[in-house]
């Protein structure tokens, strides 16, 4: 009998939702790790390959998954995030199939629905691109300046002001280290659940320079423990900032719906899809 023509292999929805439940069962398994996750390391690696896109030239963003790469991968802004990349490695043995830019994106889309966060549809589409592609150093914002700052960089990706405070609110998650960026502390009490609690705690608790040596930030003057860095105290400080600040403090549920619009589309800036809008897919969580 003739032999059946094996054709290439085409991924489908069961088989990255393979990879997110690999993803997922890794996240569990690997509580080594601050507060006992490696989730808010994950989602900053999938942010940090987004964020470097820039709507002018159409350079940078989750395309092409250079911060493997000694330029990008040694900014001062990824500092760290090789735990994020360690971390994913072995799935990527397992899935050889699954383009690391792909990859790290659906770790991100992992991280956020198993700390309890919205779903974030997505689609495939990424392709890895070699060393020429890397961005220029300083596409991702600088803690310490101000709003003004905050809406060149952001606005530089194409989002507007309700789209920049909705995406700040993933500092619920995690917190700043030392021997990474400098600052210290994290911004909420519970930093691996996804909440709207970085908006109360900006309105409802008194924030005061931080005294010690390192650079400039916030911390909570009842505790002590909590912190702000300047770009996070600029969006209560601002008034085109503030409104979403009181919207999203009041209303956890818009806050997660804005929330997952905006990380949909930041995790796809820069990728020339072939996949239409209405195609993405939602993976179920493992706790469905
Ligand atoms: Fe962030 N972030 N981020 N951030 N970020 C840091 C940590 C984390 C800024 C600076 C810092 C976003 C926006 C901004 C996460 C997600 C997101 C740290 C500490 C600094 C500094 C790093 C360290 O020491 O390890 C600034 C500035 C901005 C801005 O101007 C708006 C956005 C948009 C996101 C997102 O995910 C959509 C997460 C998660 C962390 C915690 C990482 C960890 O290891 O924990």
């Amino acid at each position: 009998a003739a032999k059946k023509l094996q054709g290439p292999f085409v991924p489908k929805f069961e088989d990255y939702q393979q990879v997110y439940n690999s993803i997922a069962a890794r996240l569990e398994e690997r509580d080594d790790y601050d507060d006992g996750s490696f989730g808010p390391v994950l989602l900053r690696l999938a942010w940090h390959c987004s964020g470097t896109y820039d709507k002018e030239t159409g350079t940078g963003g989750s395309n092409g998954a250079t911060m493997r790469f000694t330029p990008e991968g040694s900014h001062g802004a990824n500092a760290g995030l090789q735990s994020a990349r360690d971390f994913l490695d072995p799935i990527k043995e397992q899935y050889p199939w699954i383009t690391y830019s792909d990859l790290w994106i659906l770790g991100g889309v992992c991280a956020i629905q198993e700390m309890q966060g919205p779903k974030i549809p997505y689609r495939p589409g990424r392709s890895d691109r070699d060393v020429s592609f890397c961005t220029p150093d300083g596409r991702l914002p600088d803690a310490s300046k101000d709003q003004k700052h905050v809406r060149a960089i952001f606005g530089r990706m194409g989002f507007d002001d309700k789209e920049m405070v909705a995406l700040s609110g993933a500092h619920a998650l995690g917190r700043c280290h030392e021997d990474r960026s400098g600052y210290s502390g994290p911004w909420t009490f519970s930093p691996t659940t996804l909440t709207n609690d970085y908006y109360k705690l900006l309105l409802e608790e008194k924030w005061a320079w931080k005294k010690w040596t390192g650079p400039k930030q916030f911390e909570d003057v009842k505790t002590k423990t909590l912190m702000m860095l300047p770009t996070d105290m600029a969006l209560v400080q601002d008034k085109g900032f503030r409104p979403y600040v009181e919207k999203y403090a009041n209303d956890n549920e818009a806050f997660f719906k804005d929330f997952s619009d905006g990380v949909v589309r930041l995790f796809e800036l820069g990728v020339p899809f072939t996949v239409a809008e209405d195609a993405r897919w939602t993976f179920k969580s493992s706790f469905d």
